[in-house]
């Protein structure tokens, strides 16, 4: 048996130094495979809006912890079998969109914990693999080894983010900083680091170190990092897959053209 040589749990208890992972949208096996090769520290696959199915992330998942790093997904939806089901292909962490309502969030630790902490479904032969473990010790850890965030991107997650941060099973928030800030913007625009978006996410950060969770979001580009992490945030997307190609193509053109 594979035995995972990361410890995201232990990683993420590390305030100090942001951990910062790729997002991908591509379905490929071979591309994640790649991306989990690069140094960044681990791989999103993202199942809401990126062109991902969940036959491709079984592979995607596969290939990411076998670079030895940390799969995580983003589910399609808040949706207890769709939360089972990424856990059990092997994803280290989930990323839960649109969690809006305490109700909403304990939903949430319900499917992605086993008793005590929630209700979690068994059956996680492909991460039993993963983790290189037997069944028995998969019980045993799978509540601490892998993580769950509830997405904090609407007004009402917004109102009630620390109803939701006070929900026990949680480890993080993540910010999805596109959607909060249509949301507060009521529509006018997608604007990650207006006064208004760093705003909310001051509180939403708030509320999560006050429960000591790991404060997490969607960054997308260095300079929107930098910004976040003087936030405490310390969880963050920082590349998204086709961003890469773009830019890896634009540096090419304008070394050789100028342009
Ligand atoms: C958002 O910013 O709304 C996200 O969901 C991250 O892609
Ligand atoms: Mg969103």
């Amino acid at each position: 048996m594979a035995t995972q040589s990361f410890d995201l749990k232990a990683r993420l208890a590390n305030r100090n130094e942001p951990f910062l992972f790729s997002w991908m949208t591509m379905p490929s096996s071979h591309l994640a495979g790649q991306l989990a090769r690069l140094p960044i520290e681990g791989v999103c696959l993202d199942l809401q809006h990126g062109m991902i199915g969940f036959s491709d992330a079984v592979d995607m998942i596969a290939a990411i912890s076998n670079a030895g790093r940390p799969a995580i997904v983003r589910v399609l939806w808040n949706e207890p079998g769709l939360i089972g089901q990424s856990l059990d292909a092997g994803a280290a962490a989930v990323i839960v969109p649109m969690v809006n309502s305490k109700a909403q969030a304990e939903a949430v630790v319900k499917a992605a914990k086993y008793p005590p902490l929630g209700g979690r479904s068994w059956g996680g032969y492909t991460a039993f693999q993963t983790y290189g473990m037997s069944p028995a010790d998969y019980l045993q850890k799978a509540n601490t080894i892998t993580q769950v965030f509830a997405m904090i991107e609407t007004q009402a997650a917004l109102d009630a983010v620390e109803e939701i941060a006070a929900v026990p099973g949680l480890d993080g928030l993540f910010v999805g900083p596109s959607d909060l800030s249509i949301a507060l913007s009521k529509g006018a625009g997608i604007d990650k680091t207006a006064k208004h978006t760093l705003d909310a996410m001051k509180r939403i950060a708030t509320a999560a170190q006050k429960n000591n969770l790991v404060a997490g979001a969607f960054a997308g580009s260095a300079d929107v990092i930098k910004t976040y992490a003087a936030m405490g945030y310390t969880f963050m997307a920082g590349a998204v897959d086709v961003d890469l190609l773009q830019a890896g193509a634009e540096n090419l053109m304008k070394a050789v053209k100028g342009v």
